[in-house]
């Protein structure tokens, strides 16, 4: 039975992790085969089935999108096979296949391949309608020993960079095509001898080194792509202007350096390449960004100020610890969303006594649902309403800059504090739905959120956030908007303190709301008729149902 990847909403491409599972393992369903990561989230791929993992066609690094098979599972083995003990019984009874030669990842090899030497000739894989493909990049020659997911070439099409990697450790015998040089489908690349698939736990995933031979340099800039997959580089595109998008599709460039370069917000077309064929590579992105960094402020604005260096090892002792993905890329958003909205944040309370003594008194019938009921239900609800009453809240920026995307759907993103890091599921159509259904679904996100056990879809389509802090207390704070959102409400601890009715102070139960809007949509008025819509309802929930 085929692992395939299942559907990935609007993304195309999710990058592979982590390796879970080896070849010749017994699974059970469900266990993890592999994680995968998009810019929100990562999440592992179970397995469709109980049995034994007869093939793994990714490597760490690989590039894929739905539908791509990475790997097989032999369910009917699971069922027929022998008793526990027999399970370790070496593979090495089995014939060994050969290795393809079409140039798709062929089955993977058994325990006996794997002390076998193959000849594996690598052809140019299905590159769709592309045309005009040439060779941009040879990284390696004749002789070369090659780790799996090491690059072979580099093709260009006037859209997209392709980097063909090898598929298995082993030797090159021979290379067939030469720079410049135009290719198509099923054209010869290069002959491998290849020993075998790395086992997964010995992957070693290439890190930049800065060291300046070209071809070490090359395999460096690249993230492992899948030799299927050819890597578009259209969000850089779209966000270009016109003149800057053909520009860019002419610089030299792996998707690695492409990506890199859009993280850090600087146009390639800028960057003076010191690779092969003036090919831009990850330190020449870097080494831009710090000559921008250095260049300070211009005469008409503010540049961004460089953080100085310290060595702090010289002040005691010190400890690196490396930061999750999901914190690299929460932090590449929240850094992105900090510089290019105007944020303004605006704090108030709710006086939710009233909500609170319902909440309480609702506790019995939720539990016997199986249900826990949160203030946050009760805020999200809120949310809906104050979003339908003032609309330019639930959109955003066309990409013109001229007009507003209004969005008729409410999808809440709530944030989830997990161990990997910040991670934001979506509740959808959240106005559709009861205080037990949102409660139902905030506990379950969050499980699992927590669990890595969020799919794709649960990440996409928020029309507006919620951050709640409250459990963990604070009398407010401000967090900063899920771009290309709008605005977001932060909730912090919910305090009793004395209200004055007129005549005495009460105590009273005041939650702190703290609303964060990109001012060039919404304006500070706006933003004030916002709170007063949400801190009425919650003070009164009697009008949620109105
Ligand atoms: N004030 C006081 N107590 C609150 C509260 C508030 N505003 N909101 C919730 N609580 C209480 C609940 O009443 C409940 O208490 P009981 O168990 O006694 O009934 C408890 O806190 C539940 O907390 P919870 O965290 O399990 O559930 P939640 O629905 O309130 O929140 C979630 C869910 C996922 C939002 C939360 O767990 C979380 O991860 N918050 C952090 C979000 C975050 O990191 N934001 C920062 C983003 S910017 O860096």
């Amino acid at each position: 039975m085929d692992i395939v990847i299942p559907s990935l909403g609007d993304i195309d491409e999710v990058e592979v992790i982590e390796i879970c599972a080896a070849v010749g393992d017994t699974l059970e369903l469900d266990d993890p085969v592999i994680v995968i990561e998009s810019d929100k989230a990562s999440m592992e791929l179970p397995a469709p089935a109980a049995g034994e993992l007869t093939s793994l066609l990714v490597a760490l690094g690989d590039r894929i999108g739905e539908g791509h098979v990475i790997g097989v599972i032999d369910a009917a083995e699971a069922v027929a096979s022998a008793p526990v003990e027999d399970q370790s019984a070496p593979a090495t009874e089995q014939e060994a296949p050969e290795p393809t030669t079409d140039g798709q990842t062929p089955d993977e090899p058994n325990k006996a391949q794997t002390e076998q030497a193959a000849q594996l000739d690598v052809l140019v894989p299905d590159i769709g309608d592309a045309t005009g493909v040439v060779v941009i990049e040879v990284a390696v020659k004749p002789g070369d020993e090659i780790r799996e997911g090491d690059l072979l070439v580099v093709l260009e099409s006037d859209k997209a960079s392709m980097e063909i990697t090898a598929d298995y450790a082993g030797t090159v015998l021979s290379v067939a095509v030469g720079e410049d040089e135009e290719v198509q489908q099923g054209t010869h690349i290069a002959t491998l001898a290849v020993t075998a698939k790395a086992p997964a736990d010995s992957k070693v995933e290439p890190e930049p080194t800065g060291a300046p031979s070209a071809p070490a340099q090359s395999q460096n800039d690249a993230a492992p792509a899948s030799p299927a997959q050819p890597v578009p580089e259209r969000s850089a595109i779209q966000e270009a202007t016109e003149a800057d998008a053909a520009a860019a599709a002419k610089i030299y460039a792996g998707p690695a350096v492409r990506r890199l370069a859009r993280e850090l917000g600087v146009q390639l077309a800028g960057i003076q390449g010191t690779g092969n064929r003036n090919r831009v590579t990850k330190d020449d992105v870097k080494q831009h960004v710090k000559s921008l960094m250095q260049a300070g402020p211009s005469e008409t604005g503010g540049g961004l100020p460089s953080v100085p260096t310290v060595d702090f090892a010289k002040f005691g002792d010190i400890e690196l610890v490396k930061r999750t993905r999901i914190q690299l890329r929460g932090a590449d958003n929240l850094h992105r969303s900090w510089l290019n909205l105007p944020h303004v944040t605006q704090h108030d309370e709710a006086d939710i006594t009233d909500l609170e003594s319902f909440r309480q008194s609702l506790k019995q019938e939720a539990e016997h649902k199986g249900i826990k009921i949160t203030p946050l239900a009760f805020v999200v609800k809120a949310c809906c309403s104050a979003l339908r009453e003032f609309p330019f809240f639930n959109a955003s920026l066309h990409i013109d800059g001229e007009q507003l995307v209004i969005k008729r759907y409410l999808n809440i993103g709530m944030a989830v504090d997990t161990p990997e890091g910040l991670v934001v599921p979506v509740i959808k159509q959240a106005d559709t739905k009861s205080i037990f259904a949102l409660s139902a679904e905030i506990a379950d996100l969050s499980v699992r959120a927590r669990d890595k056990k969020l799919a794709l879809d649960d990440l996409q389509g928020g029309t507006f956030s919620v951050s709640s802090l409250g459990a963990l207390g604070g009398t407010g704070f401000t967090p900063i908007v899920n771009a290309p959102e709008v605005a977001i409400l932060g909730v912090a601890k919910l305090q009793t303190k004395p209200q004055w009715d007129g005549e005495t102070f009460q105590p009273r139960k005041m939650l702190p709301l703290s609303l964060s809007y990109d001012h060039r949509v919404v304006n500070g008025a706006d933003g004030g008729r916002f709170m007063q819509h949400l801190t009425t309802l919650l003070s009164d929930i009697r009008r949620l149902a109105l």
